[in-house]
C-alpha cells in the first residue's frame, strides 16, 4: 500500500518592514485553512516567515536587529497559528529568527521547526550555510547580512519521524549545496522541506540575475533525483521593500520531476499527494547507496585541510 503524505507548500508574498507578526500570522492561517480543506497532512512555510527579510538592512543598534527575532517558540504572536493547526489537525513547518540562551550565552540562529498534528515541535534545524557578508557594504543596492546577524547552526542535518515518514529540513542557501541532500538522505530522510528568500539581483555576479529561477530548480531537482527523495521548496516571493524575490515554490518527486509549482509571486498554496515509497524507485536502483557508493574514496569531502 502506498505511503501517501499530502504536502502543501505555502508560498508567502512580500512582507513589509512595518507589517506586524499578527498580520503575517493571519495570512499564514488563511493558507493553512486552505491546506486543511485540501486534506494536507503538513503545510510548509518559508524561511524567516514571520517578518520581512531583515538581513537586507544594516542596523547599528542590536535592539533593532533583535526586534526581528523570536525569544521563545511558540510565543504569543504565533499562538493563533499553533492553535488553528491543532484544531485543523494539520502539521506545519515554520522558519524564524531564533534568539536563545544556552548555558548563559546568547545565540541567534536562522531556524526552522516542524510541528506535528498535535501541536508539538518535533524537529528543529538551524541553518548551516549562511550566505552574504558580515560587514556593512554600502556599495550594494541592498545588504545580505546573514553572516552578521546569525551564527551558523552547530548541529548536523537531522531526520524526524513524523506524518508517517522521515522528514528533514534545510534553509535557503543550503539547497545549493549537494552535501545537504546527501547528508539528509544518508540519515534516511524521505522528504525535505526547504524555505527560501532569494533576491533576483546578486550584486557579486549580476550577470547571473537572469539565472536565479533556473539555479533554484536546478539545485532542488538535482538534490531530489541524486538522493531519491521528495523535495519541497517554499519561497517568500515578490517585491519586498523594493527588493525582488524569486517565487516558483515547487514540489519535486524523487525522480527529479516538478509535480507542482506556484504560478504567482504572492500568497499561494500548492499541494501534492506524495507517495514516500517512490523514494525506492531511485534508492533501490541507480542510487542504491549500499551497493554503489565508495565513501572510502571520498576523503576530500570531509577534510578540513584542502583548499577550495
Ligand atoms: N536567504 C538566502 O540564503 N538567500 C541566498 C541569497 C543568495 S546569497 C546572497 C540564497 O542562496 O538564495
Amino acid at each position: 500500500m502506498a505511503r501517501v503524505v499530502v504536502v502543501g507548500a505555502a508560498q508567502l508574498g512580500p512582507i513589509a518592514r512595518e507589517e506586524t507578526r499578527a498580520e503575517v500570522v493571519s495570512r499564514m492561517i488563511a493558507l493553512m485553512e486552505k491546506a486543511a480543506s485540501r486534506h494536507c497532512d503538513v503545510v510548509a512555510f518559508p524561511e524567516l516567515a514571520l517578518t520581512t527579510f531583515f538581513p537586507r538592512w544594516f542596523m547599528e543598534d542590536q535592539a533593532d536587529v533583535d526586534a526581528f527575532f523570536e525569544k521563545s517558540m511558540p510565543n504569543d504572536d504565533v499562538a493563533p497559528l499553533f492553535a488553528r493547526a491543532r484544531e485543523l489537525k494539520i502539521g506545519f513547518s515554520l522558519g524564524y529568527g531564533e534568539l536563545t540562551e544556552i548555558d548563559g550565552v546568547t545565540h541567534r540562529y536562522n531556524t526552522t521547526i516542524i510541528v506535528d498534528k498535535a501541536g508539538n515541535i518535533v524537529h528543529r534545524y538551524r541553518k548551516i550555510h549562511l550566505p552574504g557578508h558580515p560587514e556593512h557594504e554600502p556599495w550594494r543596492p541592498f545588504q545580505h547580512l546573514e553572516k552578521r546577524y546569525f551564527e551558523p547552526g552547530p548541529e548536523p542535518f537531522s531526520a524526524a519521524s513524523v506524518f508517517g515518514g522521515i522528514f528533514g529540513q534545510a534553509i535557503c542557501n543550503d539547497r545549493r549545496w549537494p552535501e545537504t541532500y546527501r547528508e539528509l538522505a544518508l540519515r534516511g530522510v524521505e522528504m525535505v522541506l526547504i524555505g527560501y528568500n532569494t533576491p533576483v539581483h546578486y550584486p557579486l555576479a549580476p550577470e547571473h540575475d537572469h539565472l536565479q529561477c533556473f539555479h533554484n530548480h536546478l539545485s532542488l531537482q538535482a538534490g531530489a533525483y541524486q538522493n531519491g527523495m521528495w523535495v519541497v521548496g517554499i519561497a517568500k516571493a515578490g517585491k519586498e521593500e523594493g527588493c525582488d524575490l524569486i517565487g516558483q515554490s515547487c514540489i519535486i518527486a524523487p525522480t527529479g520531476e516538478i509535480v507542482a509549482m506556484a504560478g504567482t509571486l504572492g500568497d499561494e498554496l500548492i499541494t501534492y499527494d506524495c507517495d514516500l515509497d517512490r523514494c525506492l524507485e531511485i534508492r533501490k536502483n541507480i542510487f542504491n547507496f549500499k551497493l554503489h557508493r565508495r565513501p572510502e574514496l571520498y576523503t576530500a569531502l570531509t577534510s578540513a585541510n584542502l583548499d577550495g
